[in-house]
């Protein structure tokens, strides 16, 4: 299929019911804590109550008595039987030691893992963790990622030497010439965007039976990311990455935190080793904010926007701190991925930033949905909304002529990453209409001196899905990787029925259906006949060749690769069906089930005949089809690495950038500082449609996320590195009562760099916290503060109201 044959299809493109659904909605998926084992032990871990402490002293001598006590854990053995897990950044970080229990005889962070015990329930071990007596010298922590850089500020890792993990500057364009020569220099001191979380439904779930006969550890739980998740706990416990399976059947969303799964699993992988049956622990909501993967907090400094007296943005500049916590999982990509989405959406010229990554006694960060973009992006949209206002610029007029046109695409940016496509002044001028823009400014005219202040507020964004490694390593000729491959296959059962594998997984964005309306178009299906694999096996997967979930690229490698395996499947059907019914290959059409004749549909094979001929009848074929034709069609799909006719400078060209641009209009109570969403649109463009109704969920989705982690969500510490957050109680995401109903629009502008134009979107960019921050500006008005903070509760409002940023 390409992408002219899109418009065509029965299926692809069209709202198909998600074949997903069915299952789960009559409660009939498979999670990770509902599946049955025998035999099964359970894991609690007992974890630190100190930000930063010395371990003296472990006692589990009480422990041993109680009815239900299987064994436990300790952090020496962990010492003796593993490695650190492996660190990707440069000396001197690359010698810090990550390791499933407390490294090194100390903890960092509070929750951080220190034994894990084992008991015949569930209930039995949580009974036996209370028994285990830990003595703690506690040390000097830091838990401000300002304070972490002063040079007597407590070390987090002492062989590091430093609480600097990575330190780079990036430095594209001349900036400092853009500064002199512009006619308006916009400076702010200090931004701040905040730590949040993905809250999935479903906490982590990992279950491990060992089995001592080929020794391999064979797990289950919601993993996104099984090919890194292997080769981690691979490497830290010096083990073949071919005998560590995964299986991870249905779970309760991802968000990218799931992406760290690996430093839990190595511990229950240890004990079930140990102890010689099947472990499982099951994380609970408490464990999941304290550690299970936070978004990257960022302090931005010294922050300068360059603008012409036309309102013409050149460049930027600016410092920025980046809080890892206390261990840097999967850094240093963090410090390289927002390079992706450099200019945001708009034709900056010049850009230098200083960036520091920054340990800190806090839980550590992991990819989080938007991992690192996010917080360049909020940072650029928040300067251009103050450039704006402080420059008197219309902030609607002032977006539209500094945003990427789309007669610029492919666009290439500051730092030679590639723009594939889109259409941003169409997409604003959408979501300016789904607020009802011209109303919405009368009703914040007729709001003056009623109490209530009305703000409209715009957000814009973008989603690079694919491929990140590839980006980072040709800008910063850092990462020793040049892009991740995804796997496909697609197989004819002997009863002519059709199977599909994908490397991708699936956690909630619709795989099973998307994949099956590709398929279906090609093979002359319908998506219920298309059998698919739910979840992911890693030794299934392994078979085709198999990345994972994140950066938002299913839509291009997964769908990309299923594409090439059916194109190689529907090649030997027409191979087998040429040859029994006397045609040539390209003669052999695909419809209803059956292989044809074009304009002779007399002269058809079902596919059951076509596999039962392959299977069972060989010798009917000619030779040097039956030698070739198994009915499996397999094959990986990689981005293109080179793009005819574009410059090549420092950029990778294998993303795909996908943008949404919202609007909002709110309410701010001026006594309470509460606020109120009134209206809100997003307008989405992320290609070629596959389902457009799954398109709009994700978005929905993203969306919710992002307004509640504006005004609710907050994993805040106090001073003693406790988390203020550890529970639902304390922490707050959004329920339907505090959501205003969304409306949607979409904008398509294909791109021609993907298989079929679609591009990937499933993170969404966090437009909300864009243009949730800019109202608010809006509302607080001239005489109010400026909104520095991505964090926006009401005491912070009442200050902003005030003048300042705290009340
Ligand atoms: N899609 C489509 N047409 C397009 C683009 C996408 O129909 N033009 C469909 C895809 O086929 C897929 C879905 O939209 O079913 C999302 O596609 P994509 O953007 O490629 O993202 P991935 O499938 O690779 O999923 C990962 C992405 C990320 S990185 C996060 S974070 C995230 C997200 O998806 N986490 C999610 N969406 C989520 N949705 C749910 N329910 N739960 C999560 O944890």
């Amino acid at each position: 299929m390409t992408m002219q044959d899109t418009a065509t299809s029965t299926w692809t493109g069209k709202t198909v019911p998600r074949k997903e659904d069915d299952r789960l909605l009559k409660a009939q998926g498979e999670f990770g804590d509902d599946t049955p084992i025998a035999h099964l032990g359970h894991v609690v871990f007992v974890r630190s109550p100190y930000a930063h402490a010395r371990i003296l002293d472990i006692d589990v001598s009480a422990a041993e008595s109680l009815p239900g006590y299987l064994g436990c854990l300790l952090p020496d053995e962990v010492d003796v039987l593993t490695d650190g897990f492996m660190e990707l950044q440069p000396a001197p970080a690359d010698a810090e030691v990550d390791k499933c229990l407390a490294a090194g005889g100390k903890v960092r962070f509070v929750g951080e893992p220190v034994v894990a015990v084992a008991g015949t329930s569930r209930q039995a071990a949580r009974d036996v963790a209370a028994t285990v007596v830990v003595d703690y010298e506690p040390l000097p922590h830091v838990v401000d990622a300002r304070r972490a850089v002063e040079p007597e500020a407590p070390q987090v890792h002492d062989e590091i030497g430093s609480n600097v993990a990575w330190d780079g500057v990036y430095d594209w364009g001349d900036i400092d010439a853009a500064l002199k020569s512009a006619d308006h220099v916009i400076e702010v001191d200090e931004l701040h965007f905040h730590r949040f979380s993905s809250t999935p439904l479903e906490c982590s779930v990992v279950t491990v039976s060992y089995d001592a006969g080929i020794d391999t550890f064979n797990l289950i739980g919601g993993c996104a990311m099984p090919q890194i998740t292997t080769l981690m706990m691979a490497a830290a416990m010096r083990h073949p990455a071919e005998k560590i399976r995964i299986v991870s059947k249905d779970f309760g969303g991802s968000f990218g935190v799931k992406i760290g799964m690996y430093v839990p699993a190595t511990a229950v992988a240890l004990l079930s080793r140990k102890l010689g049956r099947p472990m499982r622990w099951t994380e609970t909501r408490t464990e999941h904010h304290w550690m299970g993967g936070h978004g990257n907090e960022r302090w931005f400094h010294n922050v300068k926007m360059a603008v012409t007296s036309e309102g013409r943005v050149l460049g930027l500049s600016y410092d920025a701190l980046d809080d890892v916590g206390a261990y840097t999982r999967y850094e240093p990509l963090g410090a390289v991925i927002w390079t992706q989405v450099a200019n945001a959406c708009y034709q900056l010229q010049h850009l230098k930033v200083h960036y520091r990554s920054i340990y800190t006694n806090k839980g550590p960060v992991h990819p989080n949905r938007g991992y690192s973009r996010l917080q360049h992006m909020w940072l650029v949209e928040r300067m251009m909304d103050i450039a704006a206002h402080r420059l008197g610029f219309d902030p609607v007029q002032f977006r539209l002529q500094n945003y990427v046109q789309p007669e610029q695409y492919p666009y290439e940016t500051v730092n030679g990453c590639v723009y594939d496509s889109g259409n941003l002044p169409l997409s604003l001028e959408k979501a300016l209409d789904l607020i009802e823009y011209d109303d919405a400014r009368r009703l914040q005219r007729e709001s003056a001196g009623t109490g209530k202040r009305i703000g409209i507020g715009i957000g814009s964004t973008l989603d690079s899905g694919t491929n990140n490694f590839g980006q980072a390593r040709l800008i910063n000729q850092f990462l020793p990787f040049s892009g991740n491959t995804e796997g496909g296959l697609v197989r004819m059962g002997v009863d002519g029925s059709v199977y599909t594998v994908t490397g991708g997984v699936a956690f909630g964005q619709g795989h099973e259906t998307t994949v099956a309306q590709v398929v279906a178009d090609m093979l002359g299906l319908t998506p219920d006949e298309i059998i698919t694999h739910r979840g992911s096996d890693s030794a299934l997967s392994a078979q085709t060749g198999f990345s994972g979930s994140y950066a938002s690229q299913f839509a291009v490698t997964g769908i990309g690769a299923i594409l090439n395996a059916t194109r190689k499947l529907v090649r030997e059907i027409q191979l087998v069906a040429a040859s029994i019914l006397g045609a040539t290959p390209e003669e052999i059409v695909l419809e209803g089930g059956h292989a044809l004749v074009l304009g002779d549909p007399e002269r058809a094979l079902p596919f059951a005949a076509v596999a039962g001929i392959v299977h069972f009848s060989p010798a009917d074929l000619p030779a040097e089809v039956a030698d070739e034709v198994g009915l499996v069609g397999r094959a990986v799909y990689r981005a293109p690495f080179e793009i005819p006719d574009l410059e090549r400078k420092r950029g990778n060209l294998t993303l795909t950038y996908a943008s949404q641009i919202h609007a909002c209009v709110l309410e701010i109570d001026e006594e309470t500082g509460e606020v109120k969403i009134l209206r809100y649109g997003m307008v989405d463009d992320c290609g070629t449609p596959i389902n457009p109704m799954i398109i709009q969920g994700q978005v929905h989705g993203a969306t919710v996320h992002g307004i509640s982690a504006a005004l609710f969500e907050h994993f805040a510490y106090d001073d003693d590195g406790q988390l203020l957050a550890a529970n639902f109680y304390d922490y707050h995401a959004a329920t339907a009562l505090d959501l205003p109903s969304l409306r949607y629009d979409s904008v398509v502008s294909p791109s021609p760099f993907t298989p079929i134009g679609a591009k990937g979107m499933g993170e969404g960019g966090g437009a909300p916290l864009h243009a949730i921050a800019a109202a608010i500006q809006d509302a607080v008005g001239g005489d109010g503060g400026v909104v520095l903070e991505s964090f926006n509760p009401p005491e912070r409002i009442l200050g902003l109201l005030n003048g300042g940023t705290e009340s």
